[in-house]
Order: structure tokens, then sequence, then C-alpha cells
């Protein structure tokens, strides 16, 4: 067969063409891979599983601890190009910050920084820690965070206020320090828990929260390096409960591995208590009786030590220790029950807050706090508006000072887009299942607060209830009700409601919790028109619900050193007279079953033209937690015999 020149010819641009076809198969192809390789190393960003943050770290004879806070590499990401860039194998031209702590306080210029930025620490493992799995432990990061072991993706969080754990044990490397870098993102958004990024709004301020209290960012809680034997215990669950005088503890621990035994010791009031479990599959239940038990109470916070060991025959594998309280929590029509006997709870909203610290954790003032709850007669605070460091948890079950526990659901709203409000939904159950999964052996934890003060719509204070009643809202908080019930049957639940808020969602809570300021934001300058208001709508509330109604807050600004003879707004002496004019209505219905003062401490806010110098200034104490006279004030009524 001949080939014609044009024949050849043709052959020829044909293959031309099919090489180039080719060449846009190999480019696609090339590109196809390179998507799926980058894909799959975000996708190694594992995300962060509840079961690794149930039992704290603890230093013991077959576990490990390391905090590593302290000064650690900071470097801004303002135009998001660190993980493009690699920052992970290594921070350059970086700046020292103080971890825990909110770094917006610690340089002249970054107080408003919401954005992305990068912490690195480098550390050593030791030796003895070769046998073991390790843990890498965030007390917090506001509000998300990435996380790289020597330059590997270990895992990310979203939410800022809640712990979270990775085990690094394969990524470790021995004899040399291990770096490790940290992308923490506090970007405010409208579709997280609590919102932001929102222009207008009732609190219309700088930066833009939906919610009145400054937007601190940062690792703001202690960094652990822990270690957990190679089978062990991953979780222990305490539910107590009392018949005549006799306590019974029941304990449901979850391990990891092939142990099949336990063994139980619960230690106090002089005597030992002994008995033993046996798993199915990963989880055992244990009842433990107290025959004439020492309750935890709140003039004798007692706390028996419980210990729980893995057993391989006689060999313990693994052992964790526990301070428990044996109490138990109810409510009636008009009270909360505390082992059966009514109390009334005395106390705050509070924040984490302080200058210098931002939200980070900060010992001394915890201890502080605690010292001065005591010093004025309170027995309870709410952890408004997020849930707090956890050694105010440890401390609230030594003192014997009830908490309630809110998840920062601050400022949720309810207008037509679904997908936000779907996005929020699940990232308040979410944080339902880490605060739980936290706080729940806390003998101190009476009632979780599932949402403060939300609204039908944005932008107003009246609250039409017609939105309300709707079923997307309405359906959101059942939704969050029955995660939090299905969780723990032990506890109350609520969700606080705001002035001028609709009642609907109200009726849904075990105690109607309710937020107050006539007087102060309503009838300006007039607390006895404000006290009316008030009586003739807890009477309301109570004949709708007949369930007991508690204050979660009440309060006025009061500058500190502001004096007058008459009343007058922010002097001193208002605050004094609204807080007895409030505590006199309270004290006049039976089924009040606590009130709140708004705030115990003066706080940091956004700027806005309400809050004079960015600050809220409701507190009872100051900012540095010295009295004002409404201090002295309360002192006098609540250590009152
Ligand atoms: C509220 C909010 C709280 C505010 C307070 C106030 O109802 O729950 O976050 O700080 O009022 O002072 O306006």
């Amino acid at each position: 067969m001949t080939t014609s020149i044009s024949e050849y010819f043709i052959h020829l641009v044909r293959v031309i063409l099919n090489l180039l076809t080719m060449k846009k198969y190999l480019l696609f192809t090339l590109a196809y891979f390179a998507c799926a390789f980058f894909s799959l190393r975000a996708q190694n960003f594992k995300k962060a599983d509840i079961r690794d943050i149930g039992l704290f770290p603890q230093q013991n004879d077959f576990r490990n601890t390391l905090n590593i806070s302290g000064i650690w590499k900071f470097k801004k990401d303002s135009l998001g190009v660190g993980e493009k860039e690699h920052w992970e194998n290594g921070l350059s031209e970086s700046i020292p910050i103080a971890v825990p702590g909110s770094w917006n306080e610690q340089y002249e210029n970054i107080r408003d920084y919401m954005d992305i930025a990068w912490y690195e620490q480098n550390t050593f493992i030791p030796e003895s820690w070769k046998s073991q799995k390790i843990f890498l432990r965030f007390g917090s990061a506001n509000y998300a965070a990435k996380v790289w072991l020597n330059g590997k993706p270990i895992g990310f969080h979203e939410g800022g206020h809640l712990p979270f754990a990775f085990e690094i044990t394969n990524e470790i490397i021995w004899g040399t320090p291990n770096r490790i870098t940290v992308q923490v993102e506090n970007i405010l958004k409208p579709n997280r828990v609590p919102p932001g990024g929102l222009a207008g709004g009732m609190f219309s301020n700088n930066p833009p929260t939906n919610y009145d209290f400054f937007p601190y960012c940062g690792l703001e809680r202690p960094v652990w390096l822990y270690t957990v034997p190679q089978n062990y215990m991953s979780d222990i669950t305490v539910k107590t409960s009392i018949r005549d005088n006799n306590g019974s503890v029941l304990i449901n621990v979850r391990k990891e591995g092939i142990s099949k035994q336990g063994k139980i010791k619960l230690e106090g009031d002089g005597k030992v208590i002994e008995s033993s479990f046996s798993f199915t599959k990963n989880d055992a239940t244990a009842t433990v009786n107290v025959p004439g038990a020492h309750l935890w109470n709140l003039n004798d916070p007692y706390l028996y030590k419980l210990t729980i060991t893995l057993q391989e025959g006689k060999k313990t594998t693994d052992r964790y220790i526990m301070d428990i309280g044996i109490r138990t929590v109810s409510v009636t029509d008009k009270h909360i029950l505390l082992n059966g006997k009514p109390v009334f709870l005395k106390g705050f909203g509070k924040h984490e807050d302080f200058a210098v610290f931002g939200k980070g954790t900060a010992p001394p003032v915890i201890v502080k706090d605690y010292s001065l709850l005591k010093w004025i007669g309170a027995n309870s605070y709410r952890t408004s508006h997020y849930p707090y460091d956890e050694e105010y948890m440890n401390m609230a079950d030594k003192e014997g000072i009830l908490i309630i526990d809110e998840i920062p659901a601050v400022g949720l709203y309810f207008d037509n887009n679904l997908q936000l409000i779907n996005e929020r939904k699940e990232t308040c159950k979410q944080q339902i299942h880490e605060l739980v999964a936290r706080d729940k052996n806390h003998p101190s934890v009476i009632m979780w607060s599932l949402a403060n003060e939300p609204v039908a719509s944005r932008g107003s204070f009246n609250l039409s209830n017609k939105s309300a009643s709707d079923s997307v809202s309405l359906n959101f908080f059942r939704e969050l009700f029955q995660t939090v019930k299905t969780l723990d049957d032990t506890r109350l639940s609520t969700i606080v409601g705001l002035q001028n808020g609709p009642d609907e969602w109200l009726g849904l809570s075990d105690v109607i919790c309710i937020n107050r300021y006539y007087g102060w934001y309503t009838q300006n300058g007039d607390i006895a028109t404000g006290a009316k208001k008030l009586d003739a709508e807890l009477d309301h509330l109570y004949s709708t619900f007949h369930k007991p109604v508690m204050l979660t807050e009440f309060g006025t600004d009061t500058y500190p050193g502001m004096h007058d003879f008459q009343s007058e707004m922010f002097t001193e002496e208002y605050q004094v007279q609204f807080i007895k004019a409030y505590l006199d209505v309270a004290d006049s219905k039976d089924f009040v079953t606590g009130m709140h003062v708004w705030a115990f401490a003066d706080f940091k806010t956004a700027q806005g033209v309400i809050r004079f110098g960015g600050m809220n200034w409701k507190g009872v104490f100051t900012r540095d937690r010295k009295p004002k006279a409404a201090a002295f004030y309360l002192r006098s009524r609540w250590t009152r015999q």
C-alpha cells in the first residue's frame, strides 16, 4: 500500500492532535492527582474525638502528664498564606505569646485582630513514655484550631470554650524536640456559636459580636501532653442517688483495649467500700451502695475518693482517681431541690475576664473569685455565656458552690436563613455533647443552660411571639433539650429568656430562667415602676408554667466611685437600690427559686455607645475585684441568718 503525501500529512495532523489530547488528559490527570493529594492532606486533619475528653489528664503510677503552657511562638496570618507556605514546618519571624492567654491583650496592636494566627512550641517527650499512648490536649482554642506535629497534620476542632485532644503516639520523634504547631482562627461569622460578624442588631458594636462581651481569642487554656497505658479507661461516668440515709453510686466505665475486669474503691467518712466489675465489649457498669452516706451539701461539700483500676488477673494495668459527691438534684413546681430539700440560689452571672489575661486561665483570679463568692454569701453562679476552665469546676465541687453550666449559645436568632440556623443547631448539639462529656461528674453542676437570650429576630427589643412559636425555632430548642436529657437524666436543664422575649421557648425548661432590666434598660431611673413590672411578670410566668422561676440576670451599670443623694443611674447608690428592690420582690414569691445579680465583676466588651470605655460596668466588684457599695449590701443580706 502506497501512502500519498496528502494522506501522510493527514496522518501527521491526527498524531499531533492525539498527542495534544493526550497532553490535555495528562494535564487533567496530573491536576486530578494533585487535587486528590491536597484534599487527602486536608482529610488528614482528623476531627477531634469527643471520647478523648472525658477524663482530665492525671499523673499517677500508670499515667503521666506534662503541662506545656508557657511562652510560645506566635505569628499573625492576616493574608491566610500560612498553610500554602507551610508554616507548620517552623514559624519564622514570630513573636512571643503566653499560653494560656488571649492574644488580644498581649500586644498593643492586636486587640481587635479577629483572624488567623499561628502558635508553635517545641518540646522533648520523655523516653520513659515510650511504651504508652500519648495524647496532646488543649483546654480550648477560640474559635477553630488545626494542629500539626512535626509538620504532619494531626487534627482540627471548632468551638471556642471546650477541650479537645488527639492521640499523637505514632507521630512522635524520640530524642529530639517535637514541634507542635497550632493554627487558631477566630473570624466572627453568623453560622458560629456564638454568632458574630453581623452588622446592626442589639449590640451594634465593634468588633461585630452578637453578644455583650469582648471576643477574646487564642489558646486561652492550658495545653497538656499526657499518657495512658495501652489498655486504658477512656471514660468514667458517675451518677448518684439517695434513698433514706443511703447513697447509691452508679459507675459506668468505658475502656479501650483488651482488659476484661476492673476494681472499684470508694473511700470516705472513715470507711472503704470495694467492688469489682467486668466488661461487656468496651463498657462496664457497677453500683456501689453507701449506707449512711455523707452527702455533698452547700455547707458541707463532702467528697469521696473514688479509685478505679483495670485488672489483668491480680495485676493492675490502669488507674484513675477522682473526687465524687453523693447528692441529688430535682425540681418541684416551686423549688429546686438539693438532696430533696429546697435550695434558693444566691449568686451571679459571671465572665472569664481579667486585664491582660483576657479570657486566659488565671488561677489566682479563680481562687480570688471563690473567696469573694464565699465572703459575700453566694452559693451559686452561672458560667455565662460559655463553659469555664475546668479549675472553676473543681473549685466549685470543693467549695460547695452550685453551677448553672452554659454552652456558648448566646446571641442565637431565627431569621429566614434555614441553612445558618441548622449549622448553629448542629454546633450547639456538639457543644452539649462536649460539655456533658467534660463536666458530667461534677456534683456542683446542677443545671445545663442551653442558650442565653435567643431572639426571634435580630435588631430590636420588640420581639414578636409569632415567629418564636414557629416550628423551626421550637424544634431547634426541643432538639437541644432532647440531646441533653438523653446524655444526662440526673440534672435540670434550661434556656435563659430575654426581657420582652417570647414565652414559648421558656416552657421547655425545668426552671423558668429570665434576665430582667426594668428600671435600667426600660423605666430608666424609675426603680419603683420597674419593680412593679417585675412583680406582675413573675406572677404571669408562674401561672403560665407552674414551674419554679429564677432571675438569672438583673443589674445596673455602676461607675465605681460615682455617688449621689438622690436616685441616679450609674451611681453606686442606684445599684444598691435596684438590687434591693428586685430581691424584695423575689422574697414575696414562694415560687422564685434563685436570684443571680448581673454581674459578678465589671468586664470588657466590644465598643458601642452603651458600653463606656468598652466595658460593661454592672459588676458588684470592679474588674480588679474591689467591692462596690452593692457588694457590702449583698453581703449583709446574703449572710444574714
Ligand atoms: C443581658 C445579657 C448579658 C449582658 C447584659 C447587659 O441580658 O445576657 O450578656 O451583658 O444583658 O448588661 O446588658
